[in-house]
């Protein structure tokens, strides 16, 4: 089999690029290791900056977004009892960002590729990936108990943290890592979100909580926990309880309960490979970095990286220029960890540190205070929650 770009993985990186690509006449091919099935179950994003779907508008899947997505204006942040409206489109004149879940975004990115008929092949076991140094890079997968080989002109790696990409140029990248002494418990739940229309932010003195949805009858909580807690020490009835104990009572009285649909627990790390170009092997998305999802980055970076990669294929192919490929790296890794430094920061704030004493929490209470104070320091926040133009 030959294409033009072989893309590995379908997630929202792989699916978008390969939906970008299409319409601009480039033949690629996508390899997951999962059935789509298994992609669509992993419960993961819910807030999209415009970029993102400025781009599912150029991919020509957008009319869901905009008939179902949720359009936010402000998110608040608690503390201290109090919760304080941060105006995001009032201080960045005008932006907003919406909230739609990534499985359904990724959804929607299914839905179109099948119905153009292009290539996704699922279960592609053992992908390997070789001579993207040279002119004529070759992948290899098993499928169906067979050797089948992709020969390509580029390859794409989006294949996530723990894909094959990044890690068969191990010894070629330099790793920037932090990995945090938390994590976030998260649940799904067929409930009203308390909130519709402001993400909710606490920081109380138990610990982290967030208040998000997926529709105005789904929602998405979660609470900071320690790194290594089990899910199975979480009865749903417990979440709830602690749930309401992080946020500000009149909040607390209003959270509508109910049975969770899925209930997990994901680790925190800020990470960063450089570089994102090794010959024709680019990366893109969670396979070069990974954010934690307090400043929700990490989907929204996926989408950038993917949209200054697809541009530089465009370029090559119907300018036959080198532009924009050679220029992929550092024009990514720029936003990139412009990402990185924002949910460092707002994870800094809006977590409980084992090690940060008497005196850190106080820099910590000081730091709130000013911030839903200062119109400087919230539009510092609100036009890096928005997103910092491409
Ligand atoms: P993905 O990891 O989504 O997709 C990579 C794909 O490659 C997968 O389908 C995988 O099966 C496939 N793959 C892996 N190895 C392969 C191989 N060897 N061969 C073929 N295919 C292979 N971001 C937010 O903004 N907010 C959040 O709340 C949030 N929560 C998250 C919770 C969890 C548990 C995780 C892991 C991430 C979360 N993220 C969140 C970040 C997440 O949304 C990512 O940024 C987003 O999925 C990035 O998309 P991709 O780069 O496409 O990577
Ligand atoms: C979510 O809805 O899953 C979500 C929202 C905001 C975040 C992270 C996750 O910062």
């Amino acid at each position: 089999m030959r294409t033009q770009v072989a893309i590995i993985g379908a997630g929202p990186a792989g699916l978008l690029l390969g939906q970008l690509l299409h319409r601009a006449g480039i033949d690629n091919v996508i390899l997951e290791r999962q059935t789509g099935d298994y992609v669509l179950g992993r419960i993961r994003a819910g807030i999209l900056e415009q970029v993102t779907v400025d781009l599912m508008d150029e991919a020509g899947v957008g009319d869901r977004l905009h008939r179902e997505g949720i359009v936010h204006h402000a998110i608040e942040l608690v503390f201290q009892g109090e919760r304080h409206p941060i105006d995001v489109t009032g201080l960045t004149g005008g932006k907003v960002v919406t909230a739609y879940g990534q499985t359904e975004l990724t959804h929607d990115l299914m839905d179109a590729r099948k119905a153009e008929g292009l290539a996704t092949v699922y279960e592609a076991r053992d992908v390997s990936l070789h001579d993207f140094d040279g002119s004529k890079p070759v992948v290899r997968y098993r499928r169906g108990g067979e050797t089948h080989e992709l020969q390509c002109d580029f390859i794409a790696g989006c294949d996530g943290f723990h894909g094959v990409s990044r890690a068969t140029v191990r010894d070629r990248v330099t790793e920037y890592e932090k990995v945090y002494p938390f994590g976030w418990l998260g649940v799904l739940a067929d409930v009203p979100p308390v909130s519709p229309h402001a993400i909710v932010y606490g920081n109380s003195e138990r610990g982290f909580s967030l208040c998000s949805m997926r529709s105005l009858t789904r929602s998405r909580y979660y609470v900071q926990c320690p790194v290594d807690d089990k899910v199975e020490a979480w009865s749903d009835a417990r979440f709830w309880d602690e749930l309401r104990l992080r946020v500000d009572p009149h909040l607390a009285e209003r959270i509508v309960t109910g049975p969770s649909l899925e209930k997990s627990i994901a680790p925190l790390r800020s990470f960063v490979a450089e570089p994102m170009r090794f010959g024709r092997l680019f990366l893109a998305g969670d396979a070069a970095h990974i954010v934690p999802p307090t400043g929700a980055k990490g989907l929204n970076l996926a989408a950038s990286d993917v949209k200054y990669l697809s541009s530089a294929f465009i370029e090559h192919y119907k300018e036959r220029s080198a532009a924009g490929l050679d220029h992929y790296s550092d024009r990514a890794l720029h936003r990139v960890w412009k990402a990185e430094r924002f949910s460092w920061w707002l994870t800094s704030l809006m977590h409980r540190f084992p090690d940060t004493g008497p005196f850190g929490q106080r820099l910590q209470d000081a730091e709130l205070e000013y911030l839903v104070h200062s119109k400087a320091a919230s539009t510092a926040l609100a036009e890096n929650y928005v997103g910092l133009p491409l």
